[in-house]
């Protein structure tokens, strides 16, 4: 009992007690989280008594494993501060121990660092990293018939994915249609490839416009809700499809996922850090090698592997080679993006693209690393500068509305919405509550708190009011003013651009397989999502992203379950 911290000493709580009877710890830590949440109540029961501003019990994690914060040796930590701030006190679980160092590393339990052991597992299919990806192929598959272990070094799964705020873009349907609008998959193979300034490979494109309606409609028969359109930028119709109220795409899907993959007793596998990816030397790959936080290094041949292990946007380092000017911007990516996914597969043959396409995004909160959605400007937001006016087509793509951004004296600008955008739009509640947004009872007010002119922005706001009535944007040619800036209450958010997506990475073909080196598939390697280059070329449409990883995760899932079955 003396390795214990907090409350678990002073009970004199027994090693049986958390650990179980035979005291084995497997890497996602199974036993010990049941026996958390058979003390001290499930996440609903604890969001109920946690008492601080920010609940991290009811946070867009969502149910994660405890021992992601809570240590029963240690002083705990929370996860959520490798992105914020907050000052967490975790009681009676000894002291948090707030670190200034936000980087990622992946922890080992004592004296297993690098422990090799013969543990040798075989399955049909291993899926490198649980995000939306992951998930999406890994259901996939399994449902095809084939057995499936999804692989996830972090200590929660979700990747970026859950932090996905917008929604998902999908061409003509049902959701549209039941609104009566008219959109076609050609138009979104066109918007992705002008927003992507032409550098995408056509054919991926093809395949993400023409199966996005059937993508949603995936989702939908896992139990998503994806009933709301919002238009996000480069787009000339409501494409963006999101849960109803305008909630963040990103935590809703992970729930669901998570939810199906239980359902399905999937092997999903938390702290299991995928060091190598094995290859039989003749231009097959035939499984991966583990690093486990409890087991060591381990083996588990597969039949295919399938790499969805996102991108490196917050890799400081990484990003720096390839663009200099960007390596110390905040990163809007959970701190696992960093892109060890890319080199794994290049060493097992693949090849690499448009690394250096790196897309900077225009609405970070300040100098937080949260993202404030295109959903909010897409909403009817407008985009100010310190001297209170328009200065850019706030739904132009995201190089542009960036570039615009970081061309004003002070790199940053304003978010500036009313009431009825507010209420069309619930994730602007979360950005109150995280302390982000200015609020007044007039434009003048507003612009006070900003420290920007209030004529000026009183001027700006009038004549936005004007273009929404007039459905007519004679300075910006913004296309669409679903709502203008009216009150009682009007709003600012303080934004600066940051890192959001990597375009680059491992090269596919249609099929969701790995391109190798000499431009043929790597044997039985798949690979979706981030991880890959080529869908986006080099600038990303908002809402893409999750498109990208429903459409190829689903092709990866169920190809790699038909090559399987073919051996
Ligand atoms: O696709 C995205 O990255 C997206 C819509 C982000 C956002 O601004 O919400």
């Amino acid at each position: 009992s003396s390795f214990l911290s907090g409350v678990h000493k002073k009970n004199q709580v027994t090693c049986a007690d958390c650990h179980g009877k035979s005291l084995a710890v497997d890497d996602s830590e199974t036993a010990l989280n049941k026996n958390c949440k058979g003390c001290h109540g499930g996440f609903a029961d604890l969001a109920a008594k946690t008492k601080e501003h920010i609940n991290p019990h009811n946070s867009h994690l969502g149910e994660t494993n405890c021992t992601a914060c809570h240590k029963g040796h240690a002083a705990s930590k929370a996860y959520c501060n490798y992105c914020h701030s907050f000052a967490m006190k975790i009681p009676a679980m000894g002291t948090e121990k707030e670190s200034t160092d936000k980087k990622w590393v992946q922890e080992s339990a004592p004296g297993k660092k690098d422990l090799k052991s013969n543990r040798v597992e075989s399955t049909d299919v291993v899926v490198i990293g649980a995000g939306g990806s992951g998930y999406v192929a890994s259901i996939t598959a399994h449902d095809a018939g084939a057995r499936v272990i999804l692989l996830e070094k972090m200590p929660i799964t979700g990747g970026n994915s859950m932090l996905a705020a917008g929604g998902i873009n999908a061409a003509r349907t049902r959701y549209q249609e039941r609104l009566g609008m008219h959109d076609d998959p050609a138009e979104m193979v066109k918007e992705t490839m002008k927003g992507g300034r032409d550098k995408n490979d056509p054919e991926l494109v093809k395949v993400l416009a023409y199966k996005s309606a059937d993508a949603v409609d995936f989702l939908v028969s896992l139990g998503a809700d994806m009933t709301d359109l919002v238009r996000s930028g480069g787009v000339a119709v409501d494409r963006t499809h999101r849960p109803v109220g305008g909630a963040a795409v990103g935590p809703h899907l992970i729930k669901v996922y998570r939810e199906n993959a239980a359902k399905r007793n999937l092997d999903v596998r938390v702290n299991s850090e995928v060091v190598q990816i094995l290859s039989d030397g003749k231009g097959r790959v035939t499984g991966v090698q583990v690093k486990g936080k409890h087991s060591g290094v381990y083996t588990i041949n597969a039949k295919a592997v399938i790499d969805t292990a996102g991108g490196f946007a917050a890799n400081n380092e990484l990003v720096g080679s390839y663009k200099p000017q960007f390596r110390e911007t905040a990163s809007s990516n959970q701190p696992g993006a960093t892109g060890e996914g890319m080199f794994l597969a290049e060493k097992a043959g693949a090849k690499l693209i448009d690394m250096e396409q790196i897309q900077i995004h225009p609405t970070m909160g300040g100098d937080t690393k949260v993202l404030v959605s295109e959903t909010v400007r897409g909403s009817g937001a407008i985009l100010v500068n310190h001297a209170g006016k328009r200065f850019v087509n706030e739904l132009t793509t995201r190089d542009k509305a960036s570039a615009a951004i970081l061309a004003q004296p002070e790199k940053s600008a304003f978010l500036v919405l009313g009431e009825s955008i507010r209420k069309s739009n619930v994730q602007i509640d979360g950005y109150i509550t995280l302390g982000l947004v200015q609020q007044a009872d007039s434009i003048a007010a507003l612009a006070a708190k900003m420290g920007v002119p209030a004529d000026a922005l009183t001027a700006t706001v009038t004549a936005y009011n004007k273009a929404f009535e007039a459905k007519k944007d004679p300075e910006f040619q913004r296309q669409d003013i679903p709502r203008p800036v009216d009150g009682p209450k009007y709003y600012a958010i303080w934004v600066k651009p940051g890192r959001h997506h990597t375009m680059g990475g491992v090269k596919i073909n249609t099929e969701a397989q790995v391109i190798g080196k000499d431009g043929n598939p790597v044997t039985g390697f798949y690979a979706a999502g981030e991880v890959t280059g080529g869908v986006h070329g080099w600038n990303r449409l908002g809402g893409n992203a999750i498109t990208d990883t429903v459409v190829f995760g689903r092709i990866a899932g169920s190809n790699a379950a038909s090559f399987i079955k073919k051996e």
